[in-house]
């Protein structure tokens, strides 16, 4: 393992007079960037970084009174990273924000290739509708809008609908794969009923003549069964030092991860700090109950219920939460590993391997 970059070669007269000619014909010398674009470890612009639920919610009820669901196409307030502002980036490669549906509203439907998820934070009954089925959200629960799902959500309820939406945007961006469409109604037909997906293939059982899809057939994982399966497991266990009781939601139909693109957790943590962790995909937290604060390399976050903070990659983080808590979290370890990049390191973080 490199533990020393590239040292940048000298620049005299001589060179930079032929940079300058040769930049004419879009050509560049390796050597002065090589430094830069091969490092001995993963060298981020992405910075640790919380945000406050309270104030988030501020400004999307003032975001509310400036313009409609309908006309925003989607109201979201973007969760854009301090060191990579005016990119619509949380972090380097995957994109937060916070989207609200009043009550009465309706997000029109479209389609895209971006995967999409949805982690409620406040309200209860506005719906997300996928691929002809509407599902009801609740605090915590966890909804999946799958590449190329045609979607729309709406609120039938008396309050507003707070969401954070979870995308591969800068994924696909980077990969000049971006398609999306319109389907020209606000709402698109409803074929199955509401919460058939889940019933089907949310316990241990398949449908016999279930087709293969790398996607989770289940578009809404439930947060009171994800709780219900912590306290299950705090019951069995002991909490890994790094990460409490740590569950993955998957995909039923293959044990792999529900969306292709991105990891997604939950973990109950008990009172008290984690052993140091870090990886190479950085990741989105969300608190769902509790309170207490995160170091994230040097970085101190303090957090509560609802509050979203940041860990970039190969950042060390060490949990402190000060009475039991709960975090939802996503990263794109899915698609390091699919690739064989993906690393982890338990313990202190003193070596670069
Ligand atoms: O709800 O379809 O935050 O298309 C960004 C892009 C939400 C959505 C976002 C989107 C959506």
């Amino acid at each position: 393992m490199l533990t020393q970059g590239h040292d940048k070669p000298k620049e005299t007269a001589e060179r930079q007079a032929f940079y300058d000619r040769i930049d004419k014909q879009h050509m560049t010398p390796l050597w002065s960037v090589l430094g830069s674009l091969v490092t001995p470890q993963p060298a981020s612009a992405c910075q640790p970084f919380g945000w406050k639920f309270d104030a988030i919610r501020d400004a999307m009820m003032e975001a509310g009174g400036l313009i409609t669901a309908k006309e925003a196409e989607r109201r979201v307030l973007i969760l854009e990273n301090p060191g990579l502002r005016g990119q619509s980036r949380t972090t380097t490669s995957l994109y937060a924000g916070v989207q609200l549906v009043l009550p009465g509203e309706v997000a029109p439907a479209h389609r895209h290739t971006q995967s999409a998820l949805r982690f409620v934070l406040e309200g209860e009954g506005a719906h997300t509708a996928v691929n002809g089925e509407k599902t009801i959200m609740r605090y915590g629960d966890f909804v999946i809008t799958p590449q190329l799902a045609w979607h729309d959500h709406g609120n039938e309820s008396e309050e507003p609908m707070f969401w954070l939406d979870g995308l591969d945007i800068p994924v696909i961006s980077m990969l000049d794969a971006s398609f999306a469409e319109g389907l020209g109604e606000d709402t698109q037909e409803i074929t199955r009923n509401t919460g058939q997906s889940y019933s089907e293939f949310g316990h241990a059982l398949l449908p016999d003549n279930a087709e293969q899809s790398i996607v989770s057939p289940i578009f809404n994982y439930p947060y009171d069964k994800s709780r219900e399966t912590l306290e299950a497991m705090k019951r069995g266990s002991d909490p890994d030092q790094c990460h409490g009781w740590k569950l993955r939601y998957s995909n039923p139909l293959n044990g792999s991860d529900a969306i292709p693109t991105m990891g997604t957790f939950i973990q109950l943590l008990p009172q008290g700090p984690t052993m140091p962790f870090r990886s190479t995909s950085g990741t989105v937290f969300v608190c769902t109950q509790g309170k207490g604060k995160t170091k994230i390399a040097d970085t101190t976050i303090e957090w509560g219920e609802k509050d979203i903070f940041i860990a970039p990659s190969w950042a060390s983080i060490i949990h402190e939460p000060e009475e039991e808590s709960v975090l939802f979290s996503f990263n794109d370890k899915p698609i390091q590993e699919k690739l064989g990049l993906y690393r982890e390191q338990r313990g202190n973080a003193n070596s670069s391997t």
